[in-house]
């Protein structure tokens, strides 16, 4: 911890009278939990942990910090992938956790909506959509831990993007704290307001760069009464592709998760996490859920799947016949990013290209890495129906991680995809993006930063430079 001057120690202070003693934490052990990332890849250092219970006391923090000349960084479940909630390593910066602000404030079951306070678990707020016959359809492995202002701040995307869209698509209306202090309500549940700019989307996507997100209130959906899960065995990418058409002719919107996974990437699930694919070793690997509050929904899965088998798309596969058996379908998709841990030290990879092209994009990352990084394990899965591919590399001893990014990335730039699908940039991509990106909309949104946060308070270095 750096020595403190007396504007510090006034900081401290003021932070303690705002939010009482065990609102503000400082030792060590208290601060190294919130210092830390999911992944233990990025290790910062903070003047304090603070715990706010309300967006006036969020408000209160912000001013202070302002005054005293401290950065904040927002924090949620501390679950992202790209940094973006890890303080730096000046040991200066305040970091924000809004796990006090957990309520679910209201559900209004006839309007399908939900208020809920920014520090909500999203499994707490599915749960409780649940309970009142809705879903909250947002949908990732991380959703015992991560938590709605950071599934908001991430515009998080995860396994059913496919039917519902990104967390974007589900937020009506917000409640932000400004750069200065300034709590801006607009907890609207209205699916149609063109009353001006629809500044939410400000919000949304940007990683805590521009406002604390405090409460929002979500668009929920009917909670389907059937549902659907499949997995089969492929020979190859293109014929995922052709099966996921299948799928969209004869399920069409009910269609909502439509996961590749390498055999490899379900190997090593096997190998680290100790789960069984229930189906022998396969080149690729496809898991397929439809729902519906229709039925003929069996009939028209089986279709697809038999349709996949005569065409000699599918070597195999399985339907779920219980809620255990799809649940451990699930599992097993899910472990993989575990699995990819436990193998070693990995370069991650969240691109997207366009559906069409995910054949080709694999085939060429696949010999242009293999060919340029001898030693490394790639370790590709993805949700393929929204052309998102995480094309995680398991690093050597040896890697020039900067070089590998630059091969897979100017790829995707070469197929028309992004750099960044679903985990943001956070402090993991900033160089990448403003390398890949056209340098007219790093200047665009530069403007947009200065214009909302010109003292750079808010979480500066993630998704641009500092
Ligand atoms: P944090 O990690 O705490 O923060 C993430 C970013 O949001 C940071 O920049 C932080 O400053 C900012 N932030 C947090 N709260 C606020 C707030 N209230 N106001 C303003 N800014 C804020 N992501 C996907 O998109 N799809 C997936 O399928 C997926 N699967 C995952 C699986 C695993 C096993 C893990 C570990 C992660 C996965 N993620 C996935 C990444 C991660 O879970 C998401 O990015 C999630 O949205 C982060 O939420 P969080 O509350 O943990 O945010
Ligand atoms: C997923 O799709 C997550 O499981 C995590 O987005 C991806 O580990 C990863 O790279
Ligand atoms: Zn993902």
């Amino acid at each position: 911890m750096p020595a403190r001057g007396g504007v510090t120690e006034a900081l401290l202070t003021r932070l303690r009278a705002i939010l009482g003693d065990r609102g503000v934490l400082t030792t060590l052990a208290d601060v190294e939990p919130y210092t830390t990332d999911w992944r233990g890849l990025f290790r910062g250092r903070a003047l304090c942990v603070v715990l706010p219970r309300s967006a006036d006391e969020v408000s209160a923090v912000v001013r202070a910090c302002v005054e005293a000349g401290h950065a904040v960084v927002p924090q949620g479940g501390n679950t992202g992938l790209s940094g973006g909630a890890t303080p730096d390593a000046s040991g200066r910066q305040v970091v924000v956790a809004l796990t006090r602000m957990a309520a679910i404030r209201a559900i209004d079951a006839a309007g399908e909506t939900m208020e809920v306070e920014a520090g909500c678990i999203l499994q707490v707020a599915q749960n409780a959509a649940r309970e009142q016959g809705l879903l909250l359809p947002v949908s990732l492995a991380a959703e015992g831990s991560a938590r709605i202002g950071g599934i908001i701040a991430t515009n998080a995307g995860g396994t059913n993007v496919l039917r519902y869209g990104m967390a974007r698509a589900r937020v009506l209306g917000l409640e932000v704290v400004l750069a200065d202090g300034t709590v801006v309500n607009g907890l609207r549940a209205l699916r149609k307001d063109n009353a001006g700019y629809d500044w939410k989307q400000w919000f949304i996507g940007t990683e805590g760069t521009l406002g604390i997100v405090t409460a929002a209130v979500l668009q929920l959906a009917p909670l389907p009464r059937h549902t659907v899960t499949a997995w089969l065995a492929l020979s190859g990418a293109e014929a995922a592709i052709r099966v996921l058409r299948a799928a969209r002719q004869e399920l069409g919107e009910a269609l909502s998760g439509f996961e590749l996974m390498s055999g490899a990437a379900i190997s090593r699930v096997e190998e680290h996490v100790g789960l069984r694919s229930p189906l022998p070793a396969a080149p690729w690997f496809v898991l397929l859920e439809a729902s519906a509050s229709l039925g003929g929904l069996r009939e028209a899965a089986e279709a697809v799947l038999g349709r996949a088998l005569e065409e000699g798309d599918a070597s195999d596969c399985v339907l779920a016949e219980s809620e255990q058996q799809a649940a451990a379908l699930w599992k097993l998709r899910e472990s993989i990013t575990e699995a990819e841990a436990r193998a070693g030290k990995s370069m991650k990879h969240d691109v997207s290209v366009p559906v069409s092209a995910i054949p080709a994009f694999l085939a060429e990352a696949d010999r242009a890495v293999t060919a340029a990084f001898p030693g490394v394990r790639i370790n590709a899965f993805g949700h393929a129906g929204d052309g998102n591919i995480h094309y995680n590399v398991i690093l050597s001893a040896t890697t020039d991680t900067a070089a590998l990014n630059r091969v897979v990335h100017d790829l995707v730039v070469r197929y028309g995809g992004s750099i960044s699908a679903e985990h943001g940039l956070g402090q993991y991509r900033v160089d990448e993006a403003v390398r890949t990106r056209h340098p007219a909309e790093i200047a665009l949104a530069q403007r947009i930063r200065a214009a909302l946060d010109p003292g750079r308070v808010l979480n500066p270095g993630k998704v641009l430079p500092a």
